[in-house]
């Protein structure tokens, strides 16, 4: 970001108005949204007007994409101009003035105030983003959030300028999407008969008995995205394969490789029960899940999991071996691997690619496949070295899960130390790489794990404020990355999620970091 200060301010007043460029529904809407920021702060909301041919005369804020930009703003950079007499925010893209607008959300006030009081300060700012892929990530099969939840999850990665949400939907202890071929994912999947209380390492593990679930049905689904879209955010959907599959298989056992029967998880961790690679009805069923997954979301990117795949049944099922010894393959890595590519294939075949955890590096990476390293930055290093897109999000910067304070002044958590400043260090494009390298890295993303977060306070307190660190990460260019002058701005940004009345946690500078 280029900054400069200028002199005087720009006074918001009942008088002032909007300008969009005439014809144009996506910058009305955008206009729309920044005369109701501007009403949030100030009051008055202005009003959105068709933008007068030729160059901007004084007196309003001008949103526009006829002015002139270099090419290497992209699509998502911006330039803004606050004078005392008016605002211009140009961009290349609907998206750039999108990102615009937040930073002029954050030029006002954080408290409401009267409408007299309220100025933009005069600053010439351009700006753009240092990686494409700014992600955060939802798990919503551990514990359930409903739809006008995830919403405001949506608002709050958007206030952030992050564009992507990565949404995890299926796992053992529920499966949160509606599918219409396999009703049973959702009636028998979706539910559990209690959830664990405590710590999964006590003992013995004690259970709530309380039947606990829900999903999401397409059509929610479909609003969700559409709400996303609206704010320039890509909905990334996780199906999960092979493993992570309980709740799958409870609901169709004849995917298994034993037949089950199985129960929906109540307890959090790794379990051996997982798709059978060895069974043809494995991939029909996946095919089928993704046929309808995929038309809900624009997203050119689908995730299929990949991740804590234990061996124990497939090396123990006839099948399964029967197809490594046709198909060649030395291990169940290997088998692993062919599944993996078998989905591929079917998912470009539908014009799309695929992203899985870092696990899908083992036994041979699938030939336009992208790779999510969480076990540290390893997996996403080698990736890029074999030339295949890498988002980083390596446990030990950003997993919101993990503690971010004194564990005996914390809620209950899983464990690890994620505090404040660990999450600002991160670095995603590993030192290692050549220039050429590089560009395979799109960027990092933070994931919240919800075993231990039952609740949507809960999900604010553990994402905020450690979002905004992992936000400047991806944003600023790395030289100007500054842990002091972040500090002090943050003090405004906790006015600011007062003000909207986000839980963040207070804690997150009171601790080592
Ligand atoms: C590992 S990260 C998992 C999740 C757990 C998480 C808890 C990953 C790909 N798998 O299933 O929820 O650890 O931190």
């Amino acid at each position: 970001m280029q900054l400069t200060t200028g002199n005087g301010s720009f006074p918001v007043t009942s008088a002032t108005k909007i300008y969009v460029d005439p014809k144009n529904e996506e910058l009305r809407s955008i206009g729309q949204a920044l005369s109701q920021e501007i009403q949030r702060a100030a009051g008055v909301q202005p009003q959105v007007v068709a933008a007068p041919s030729g160059k901007p005369s004084a007196g309003g804020i001008y949103l526009t994409l006829r002015q002139p930009l270099p090419d290497t703003l992209g699509a998502e950079g911006y330039k803004l101009s606050v004078q005392p007499t008016q605002v211009v925010l140009a961009a290349n893209q609907p998206q750039g003035l999108f990102l615009g607008m937040q930073t002029i959300r954050q030029l006002l006030p954080t408290q409401r105030t009267t409408a007299a009081t309220v100025s933009l300060p005069a600053v010439e700012v351009v700006d753009k983003p240092r990686y494409q892929w700014r992600g955060m990530h939802l798990d919503v099969c551990r514990h359930f959030f409903p739809v006008e939840f995830v919403k405001k999850y949506i608002d709050y990665l958007a206030l952030h300028k992050m564009n992507t949400f990565h949404w995890h939907l299926t796992d053992d202890q529920g499966w949160r999407i509606e599918i219409k071929k396999y009703p049973k994912l959702t009636s028998v999947g979706g539910w559990r008969d209690g959830t664990l209380i405590g710590h999964y390492t006590d003992q013995p593990h004690q259970f709530d008995n309380i039947r606990y679930g829900g999903f999401y049905t397409q059509e929610q689904i479909k609003e969700v995205v559409k709400y996303a879209q609206e704010r320039y955010i890509t909905v990334v959907p996780e199906i999960e394969m092979p493993g992570h599959a309980v709740a799958a298989l409870t609901a169709y056992p004849e995917l298994s490789c034993t037949g089950g029967p199985f129960k929906v998880e109540r307890l959090w961790g790794v379990f051996d029960d997982i798709f059978c690679a060895g069974n043809e009805q494995t991939f029909t069923f996946l095919q089928d899940v993704l046929t309808e997954v995929m038309p809900l979301f624009p997203s050119k990117i689908v995730h299929i999991g990949g991740d804590e795949a234990p061996k124990t049944r497939w090396h123990e099922c006839p099948k399964c071996q029967a197809r490594m010894k046709a198909e060649n393959l030395k291990d169940e890595h290997e088998l692993q691997s062919y599944f993996v590519q078998r989905m591929e294939k079917f998912v470009n075949s539908k014009g799309k690619t695929i992203i899985g955890w870092d696990e899908i590096l083992e036994g041979g990476l699938a030939p336009n496949a992208a790779v999510m390293s969480w076990r540290g930055m390893e997996g996403g290093t080698t990736a890029a070295q074999q030339k295949h897109n890498v988002v980083m999000t390596p446990g030990s910067y950003v997993y919101f899960d993990y503690l971010q304070g004194e564990a005996s002044l914390e809620p209950l958590s899983i464990g690890g130390y994620v505090p404040l400043g660990k999450v600002y260090e991160l670095e995603p494009t590993p030192p290692a790489l050549t220039a050429a390298e590089r560009k395979y890295i799109l960027g990092a993303q933070a994931n919240l794990w919800t075993e231990y977060i039952p609740n949507e306070k809960q999900v604010e307190y553990m994402v905020m404020p450690r979002m905004a660190a992992l936000a400047e990460v991806l944003w600023t260019p790395a030289k100007q990355k500054n842990w002091p002058s972040f500090k002090e701005r943050m003090q405004k940004q906790y006015q600011r999620y007062d003000a909207l009345g986000v839980n963040y946690a207070r804690s997150a500078f009171n601790v080592r970091q």
